[in-house]
């Protein structure tokens, strides 16, 4: 099952902490396999394993743009070690939360350590995109979503709408 369905809001499997893996395995790998075929095929440039359903601390990213090389990351039990005190607004959307963004505020660059592919331990330091969107991914496995960042006002507007589009669905399968 290489391409794998995306869990939207609201859904309870959104909103748990997932689990640590005990060791980067084949099982663990052909998730992180999964996932960035997933990524790509949605597309996006990041994706948290509870976002297909597993309730597990392993987040796939891609930033590179379209013109450039693929740089597919793999991570399994990724850590913010260090955070800067310099803060950026980026505008951030989620494949858990589609059709909808917004602009949220997080430290400029954070240096995260995890476990590979091969699980040993490494650590990496972003900026930019790749900085928001690690971040972005860490807060899945917490259950968190970029719209638990934003105002209430604007979070209750979004997921009224989710909501809304989901019963949408539910009343007419056969179409769309
Ligand atoms: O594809 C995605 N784009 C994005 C843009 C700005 C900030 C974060 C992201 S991550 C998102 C894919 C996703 O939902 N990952 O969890
Ligand atoms: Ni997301």
């Amino acid at each position: 099952m290489p391409v794998r369905p995306i869990i939207t809001a609201p859904d309870p499997r959104l909103k748990a902490r997932a689990r640590p893996v005990a060791k980067v395995d084949d099982a663990v790998r052909r998730l992180m396999d999964d996932m960035l075929e997933t990524m790509y095929a949605a597309p996006g440039i990041g994706l948290a394993a509870p976002q297909v359903g597993e309730s597990l601390r392993v987040i796939v990213l891609d930033v590179a743009g379209k013109d450039e090389k693929p740089q597919p990351m793999k991570l399994a039990n990724p850590e913010i070690v260090w955070a800067s005190d310099e803060r950026v607004r980026c505008e951030e959307g989620c494949l858990s939360v589609p059709e909808h963004y917004a602009e949220v505020d997080r430290p400029a660059a954070v240096r995260v350590r995890y476990l590979d592919y091969q699980n040993e331990i490494r650590e990496v330091e972003a900026d930019g995109t790749l900085a928001t969107c690690l971040q972005h991914e860490i807060d899945h496995l917490e259950g968190t979503l970029f719209v638990d960042h934003i105002s209430a006002l604007k979070r209750n507007i979004i997921l009224r709408k989710l909501k809304k589009q989901k019963r949408a669905e539910a009343e007419e399968p056969a179409r769309s």
